[in-house]
């Protein structure tokens, strides 16, 4: 069994600090569960284009709110407290924060370690560990 909680990540090599986002990687490819756990900060005024080429991934919101554009169909889609999105397609995406957002994010296959997005705002394959 696997038991951690968030404080013990914090600082640390699992506790990935960007401009417009903190990740918190509870759960990486090297637990051995084949998802990453992320628990994630979205900043206020964020607006973070990505796309997952390589991953799929849920996220789903537990305080705060914004909205996430889908920019293959244009469609704007608003969260809040509740609200989950899932990728399935791989979408290129634009997500906002109108609040600070904690979201928990499940990534397959799993993340392994440090990864950040890249020019095409996906998270690259080798990474690092
Ligand atoms: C919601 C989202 O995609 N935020 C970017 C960070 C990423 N989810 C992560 O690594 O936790």
């Amino acid at each position: 069994m696997i038991v951690r909680h968030l404080k013990d990540l914090l600082g640390t090599h699992r506790d990935i600090q960007t401009k417009n986002w903190d990740s918190r990687r509870l759960l990486l490819e090297k637990d051995g569960m084949g998802f990453s756990m992320h628990d994630t900060l979205i900043k206020a005024g964020s607006e973070t284009r990505m796309c997952y080429r390589h991953h799929l991934e849920a996220v789903y919101c537990v305080t705060g709110s914004g909205e996430i554009e889908d920019l293959e169909s244009g469609e704007i889609y608003s969260i809040e407290a509740g609200t989950m999105y899932a990728l399935n397609q791989h979408e290129s995406h634009i997500l906002r924060g109108f609040t600070d957002m904690r979201m928990v994010c499940v990534f397959n296959p799993p993340v392994k370690g440090t990864e950040v997005h890249d020019e095409t705002g996906a998270y690259p394959i080798e990474v690092s560990t």
